[in-house]
């Protein structure tokens, strides 16, 4: 356990991020709103959508982030814009994956639309996935080594 990567999952609510770490670590998915940072499967940090939104809460997820390895920024395909200012994953000074998640909902052009949201955000890798059928979710746990 102790040589996994540790990842900290950020984005908007409903983002998909409890999901999409539920269908990681093969946990049964149930909706449930993320109140708290919580850990799943002893290497995934979940976090409130929240801490993005609400410009008070943004020093909690630099706090969070110092845990992980990595940051994994978590964009839906679905929604029209983004919560990530340029560069914003860039103050992190760690590696920066993208997911675009809800692959599921999306159209082609929403899914390349949410992959330009991950790179302006300074994502330098960028995974299409499903939360919900799991499209996409294996390669991103080979990636990460999780
Ligand atoms: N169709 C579809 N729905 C999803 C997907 N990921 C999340 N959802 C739904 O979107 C809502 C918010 O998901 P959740 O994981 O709680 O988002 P979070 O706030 O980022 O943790 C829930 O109703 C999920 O069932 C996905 O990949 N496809
Ligand atoms: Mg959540």
């Amino acid at each position: 356990m102790a040589d996994k990567t540790r990842i900290v999952l950020m984005g908007r609510s409903a983002a998909g991020k409890t999901t999409l770490c539920q269908c990681i670590s093969h946990q049964e998915v149930r909706y449930h709103k993320t109140q708290t940072v919580s850990i799943v499967n002893q290497n995934m940090i979940d976090t409130p959508g929240e801490y993005l939104e609400r410009r008070g809460f943004r020093g909690a997820l630099m706090v969070t982030a110092t845990d992980a390895d990595i940051v994994v920024l978590v964009q839906e395909a679905t929604e029209d814009g983004t919560m990530f200012p340029p560069a914003y994953g860039t103050m992190f000074a760690k590696p920066i994956v993208g997911v675009v998640t809800k692959e599921d909902l999306a159209t082609p052009e929403q899914v390349e639309k949410a992959k330009k949201y991950l790179r302006m955000a300074g994502a330098e890798n960028i995974f299409v996935a499903s939360g919900v059928t799991g499209k996409g979710v294996p390669e991103l746990v080979e990636f990460l080594n999780l």
